[in-house]
């Protein structure tokens, strides 16, 4: 049984090679500033009211067409809620003020050559997500247990890899996609089934690498991590990070950057050589590039100190006031630690039991009260059945839970996973 799955494109090689780079010399300064006054009443409301139509990008997106009672369709009126959010688009939101820090770092290192791109659909085709980024057929990710159908051939993009191969074959050869994407995943602090990533790609000519002495792969894969460097040095100064060889469908040599944070590594992005077959097909033959996708969320948690990925999306003002546009240097204050209550819960599992349906029958009774959702014993007795026990977290960054609303949350989950997941409650 899997835990906590952490990357789409899980790694292949059991040697994983890693190489440490340390010591980034300072160059942002931590200032501390003052929270800015927000003029909006107090606010402690929980959820979004889910509005049944949303428009992104000029589209209007009507809630039937997306949450459907249909065996192709799995997302949940959870999911669609978020959708049209675009927190990458507010200025003065941690994840805003991410995107804006990344695009000045690149429009001054690479004189504004980067097209820029955040208000593209997040309802794309299988094709786009998965076939143009060479994806195969059997890969787990394009599972209904791993990403949101829409239909069966229409699904919320869960990378903005998504992306790429209609920008380039748009003759786009440098630019940045930023953007909401959504993914079946476990529950913890650093994962959230939304959240936001921005990816990048660069098109070389042979005159780039041509004269350096070195063949155009080791040429790009030399640039991206240059570039990658250059940009967390210019976000964070002085952090502890390392580089992972990993593997992704589009890319070879494909990395993975990982930062210490909370007392252990956390992955931050991944990105690559791009495989020649992406840019065969977007008409270009005689060149090298290299992509990259940021989590932005796992990158702006690093950057303002922002310990639970779920405050993202809070609408208290005692989170949002914190964040000013434009200002890198804050820390997050945590407002109050609230006690979290943890509940534990038996079954035994059936042949189609999956953590991440779990998950997702727990986010949609409590919704963003649930903390955490952890395997904690696991066996398989004589005959041949296989329990389960998992403890759930329930705590509010916001408020203390009453024992009531507990209670009738567990209530509710534990009726839920044996109508919904069949399984037996032990
Ligand atoms: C990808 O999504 C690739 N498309 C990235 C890429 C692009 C590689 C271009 C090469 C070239 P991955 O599944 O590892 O890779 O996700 C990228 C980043 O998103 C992770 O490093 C992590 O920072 C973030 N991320 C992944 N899952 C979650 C989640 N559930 N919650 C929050 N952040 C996540
Ligand atoms: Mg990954």
């Amino acid at each position: 049984m899997a835990m906590a799955v952490t990357t789409l494109f899980p790694k292949i090689s059991p040697l994983v090679h890693k190489t440490c780079f340390r010591n980034f010399i300072a160059s942002v300064s931590f200032a501390t500033f003052a929270p800015a006054v927000s003029a909006d009443k107090p606010r402690h409301k929980w959820r979004q009211p889910v509005v049944s139509l949303v428009e992104i990008g000029g589209v209007k997106i009507d809630k039937n067409d997306v949450v459907r009672d249909d065996p192709t369709n799995n997302v949940p009126d959870t999911i669609f809620s978020k959708l049209g959010m675009q927190l990458h688009r507010r200025d003065k939101h941690p994840i805003g003020i991410l995107k804006n820090a990344i695009y000045s770092y690149f429009d001054n290192n690479y004189q504004n050559k980067f097209d820029k791109f955040d208000d593209l659909c997040p309802i794309v085709s299988v094709k786009q997500n998965f076939d143009d980024v060479l994806v195969p057929a059997d890969h787990v990710s394009r599972s209904y247990n791993d990403t949101y159908y829409i239909d069966s051939q229409t699904i919320l993009r869960c990378h903005t890899s998504a992306h790429q191969a209609e920008l380039l074959r748009k003759g786009h050869t440098h630019f940045l996609v930023t953007g909401d994407v959504y993914r079946r995943d476990s529950i913890d602090a650093t994962h959230y089934p939304v959240f936001h990533q921005m990816e990048g790609v660069r098109v070389f000519e042979p005159n780039d690498w041509e004269g350096s002495g070195m063949d155009s792969t080791s040429y790009a894969a030399a640039d991206l991590k240059k570039c990658l460097e250059g940009l967390a040095c210019h976000l964070f100064g002085a952090v502890e990070m390392r580089w992972v060889d990993t593997y992704f469908p589009f890319t070879n040599p494909s990395f993975e950057l990982e930062i210490y944070f909370q007392e252990k590594w956390l992955e931050v992005l991944g990105c690559g050589v791009t495989e020649q077959e992406i840019l065969k097909r977007s008409g270009k033959v005689n060149n090298v590039a290299w992509a990259f996708g940021l989590g932005l969320e796992r990158l702006a948690m690093v950057l303002f100190e922002i310990p639970d990925i779920r405050l993202f999306w809070s609408a208290d003002e005692r989170f949002t006031s914190q964040f000013s546009s434009g200002q890198l240097g804050v820390k997050f204050k945590s407002f109050s630690k609230y006690p979290p209550c943890y509940k534990d819960m038996s079954f035994w599992i059936n042949d189609s039991f999956t953590e991440n349906n779990l998950c997702e029958v727990v986010r949609g009774i409590a919704g963003d009260l649930v903390e955490e959702v952890q395997l904690i014993d696991n066996f398989t007795n004589k005959k041949g059945m296989t329990s389960h026990c998992y403890r759930i977290a329930y705590r509010s960054m916001e408020r203390s839970l009453t024992d009531d609303e507990i209670n009738d949350f567990q209530w509710r989950v534990r009726e839920q996973v044996e109508t919904k997941l069949k399984v037996v409650l032990r």
